[in-house]
């Protein structure tokens, strides 16, 4: 999730080097699974589908070609006229640096400016609302779902490992019943080493683990040598979906020059009251 969450302990974390990457961590490929049942190409998963199974066990499950890869590139475009327009990407799309003396993206004007702008956009709101997602998360949650808890555009420049996003869990930062679900879309093709996801399974049933730090892509929480992450390649059109309490992670962007772009949403069960909900911590 991280964006920016108030801590006791930031200034200890504001001077951590960049998390450790895929070489000094135990890693497995994860399984993907077909997003659309093929059987009738219209109606996504049904409720008891393995993907479903495995999503409620593991915490998280990845689900290939879920969404057109059209809607996925017309959204793309836009995204990289909003980067360009608002100075983030040259027009071979590479990150410009800020020149602020912290490099964190999430207090970067020009980054707040793209989120103003994209998070209304018709093409990033019918992503999230796509009815193969808010149906498939239903089909975990059981009960209809909630879209637009919390949803956000990303760069991960190539070559900058200090803002590649630490291990976390994104119940640290929603402040609400851990009952979220994250559905995060590449924009491009994502291998582990263009900064794509890490995940640790069944972590979501194992409670909120101690984080620390303020500035997202340097918050985040301890995690084990002996843990097993689960990462693998996504393309334009799969999705990650993962429970709010399971630990993940970005990868170091190895890439020359090209920034990895997605976008994340946030889903909560209709049956949550939102107006019990505590607001944001400050820094949120
Ligand atoms: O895209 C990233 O670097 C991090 C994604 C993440 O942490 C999230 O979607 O919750």
């Amino acid at each position: 999730m991280p964006i920016g969450h108030a801590s006791t302990n930031a200034s200890a974390i504001a001077h951590m080097p960049p998390a450790a990457d895929r070489a000094d961590c135990i890693c497995e490929p994860w399984p993907m699974f077909p997003g659309v049942d093929a059987s009738t190409s219209l109606h996504p998963l049904s409720q008891e589908s393995d993907a479903v199974n495995y999503a409620r066990e593991h915490g998280y499950v990845v689900l290939n070609g879920v969404v057109s890869e059209a809607a996925v590139s017309a959204l793309k475009a836009r995204v990289v006229d909003l980067c360009v327009q608002n100075g983030l990407l040259d027009s071979h799309g590479a990150f410009v640096p800020s020149g602020l003396p912290h490099p964190s993206l999430y207090s970067d004007p020009r980054w707040i400016a793209l989120q103003q702008s994209v998070v209304p956009d018709p093409a990033f709101m019918a992503l999230g609302d796509h009815p193969a997602i808010l149906q498939f998360l239903a089909d975990v949650l059981g009960e209809p779902v909630r879209s637009r808890c919390g949803d956000i555009c990303r760069i991960a420049p190539a070559g900058s490992p200090v803002q590649t996003t630490r291990p976390h869990q994104d119940d640290w930062y929603l402040n609400g019943p851990p009952l979220a679900w994250t559905a995060w879309f590449p924009l491009d093709p994502c291998p582990p080493d263009h900064g794509g996801l890490g995940l640790l399974p069944k972590t979501h049933e194992r409670g909120l683990r101690p984080h620390q730090g303020q500035v997202s892509g340097e918050a985040g929480c301890e995690t084990a040598p002996d843990e097993c992450w689960h990462m693998g390649t996504v393309n334009p059109g799969d999705v990650v979906v993962f429970h709010c309490r399971t630990v993940h992670r970005a990868w170091h962007n190895l890439s020359p020059h090209a920034a990895r772009l997605s976008v994340d949403f946030r889903y909560l069960p209709t049956s949550i009251d939102l107006t019990t909900l505590s607001p944001a911590p400050v820094g949120s």
